[in-house]
């Protein structure tokens, strides 16, 4: 498969964009290297992604200085005798010309460099304890490892989150072309998975077809994968049960192109490789309120309302089957929806699966909107009028999450209208989600991911298929 690579001229129209919107300098850390279970055994390394998307290259400890116009990448110096371990660095001067900096400096001088400035510079934080003590010391005071909670409007690092909020919810071509390629090699690990059902005695087998899609492309995953057949355990990163006739599979993947782009796909087919009745009816109803939800992802649209469109179509649907007795309406007022659907319809997606949820909501959420109270409703994570080219994801789900149907907190209002009589029968339905990646056009919606099917026969078809 074809590679792609973000070329060095939009890496500087990135800086040069942020540049002309910040009114203070700013210093960005790429994080550090973390020991696994001794110090020279490290965990994978990945950068901040704002560091990706400004520098466009994963150097553990780098920090990228902005100021005047001018920007300054200081970096750790190559150790003596490091060569022996991990080959030769780049010199200073090709760095500075294949990352198109005004200046590549050694990162012991960034202290010195920025101190006459020091009270003025915005920030924001990484994950990682080690980066956020260097960034403490460098500014004088306590930067803590990021979730947005630190950031006050007013205070210069909410500025800088906002001015990179705004460059990095519409993608650039560059950045749309990263996500096409994560959402192809990720529709490639699915059709793979799916092909592997059949001879897999258990999740994991499936689980290592579709890593080595990822890695064969050169990709890493963009999330802990899920791999289950216990897909009501809505985060489930455990792929150790074996696999039966009859049971589900839903399988949550997304790769990670090299320079950090997510994909993230949800798909769900039987290991039959033929939907029982009864999952095939609720199948069907998801597969509804999904492509519904993705009709509607257009320009000037509210993704809140795209959530409540999801609801409506999910609620039609089990009434429809007889789970729920009532108006659809009344149903709804009365928190029917989250029984079943107890998360948001979608997120943001980009250099982050969940894109820019380091900030908090504030990239999520539009100035003057807050999460809902409600249960269900308080997991949606963006509420913004969709503008072009941003990326999202429309997944609608299906759960019996066993402490929730037990619950009075969620089910009392709905009362009687809950037929439990009629949901026994759909026992053999843990949890259905189907995921696709959505780009924002000026006419139909993008779907980024379409090369993997989701009608239950082309499902079947593929799973069959493999046999
Ligand atoms: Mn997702």
């Amino acid at each position: 498969m074809r590679a792609f690579k973000t070329p060095v001229s939009t890496f500087v129209a990135r800086r040069n964009a942020l540049h002309a919107t910040i009114r203070t300098p700013a210093l960005l850390a790429a994080g550090a290297l973390r020991a696994r279970n001794y110090p020279a055994n490290g965990y994978p390394f990945r950068a901040s992604s704002h560091f990706l998307y400004l520098v466009g290259a994963a150097l553990p400890s780098a920090v990228l200085w902005l100021s005047d116009g001018k920007s300054t990448l200081f970096i750790e110096p190559e150790e003596p005798g490091a060569d022996l371990w991990d080959g030769p660095k780049p010199s200073f001067d090709s760095l500075r010309e294949t990352l198109g900096m005004d200046q590549v400096r050694d990162l012991s001088e960034l202290e010195s460099a920025i101190e006459a400035q020091r009270n003025s510079i915005a920030t924001l934080p990484t994950q990682d304890a080690a980066s956020c003590e260097l960034l403490s010391r460098c500014l004088g005071r306590q930067i803590q490892p990021g979730s947005g909670a630190s950031l006050k409007d007013g205070a210069p690092d909410a500025a800088l989150a906002d001015a990179m909020i705004a460059l990095r919810l519409r993608h650039d071509d560059a950045a749309l072309e990263q996500l096409r390629w994560a959402a192809s090699v990720t529709a490639q690990a699915h059709l793979a998975g799916m092909r592997a059902t059949r001879t897999a005695r258990s999740e994991t087998e499936i689980f290592g077809a579709m890593m080595g899609v990822l890695r064969t492309a050169g990709h890493e995953d963009s999330f802990g994968p899920i791999v289950s057949k216990n897909g009501e355990v809505l985060h489930n990163i455990r792929h150790d049960n074996a696999l039966a006739d009859g049971d589900l599979v839903l399988a949550d993947v997304g790769g990670e192109t090299p320079e950090g782009w997510a994909g993230d796909i949800t798909r769900v087919w039987p290991v039959s490789g033929t939907f029982s009745p009864t999952q095939r009816a609720i199948y069907d109803v998801v597969l509804a309120a999904q492509c519904k939800a993705i009709e509607r992802v257009r320009i000037g649209v509210r993704y809140r309302d795209i959530h409540e469109t999801a609801k409506r179509v999910m609620v039609q649907g089990v009434r429809d089957l007889g789970i729920f007795r009532g108006e659809v309406d009344g149903l709804l007022e009365r928190g029917a929806a989250a029984i079943f659907f107890p998360h948001g319809i979608g997120h943001l997606l980009g250099l982050d699966v969940h894109d820019m949820e380091d900030l908090g909501d504030r990239a999520g959420y539009a100035a003057g909107r807050t999460r809902s109270k409600a249960f269900g409703d308080c997991y949606l994570r963006l509420d913004r009028d969709l503008e072009p080219r941003m990326a999202v994801t429309i997944e609608p789900g299906f759960y019996q999450v066993p402490a929730i149907l037990a619950s009075p907190a969620y089910t009392a209002a709905v009362g009687n209208d809950l037929r439990r009589d009629v949901l026994a029968k759909y026992a053999d339905v843990r949890g259905i989600r189907i995921e696709d990646d959505v780009v924002v056009t000026q006419g139909d919606p993008e779907v980024l991911t379409k090369e993997v099917p989701k009608t239950a026969e082309e499902v079947e078809a593929i799973v069959q298929s493999g046999r």
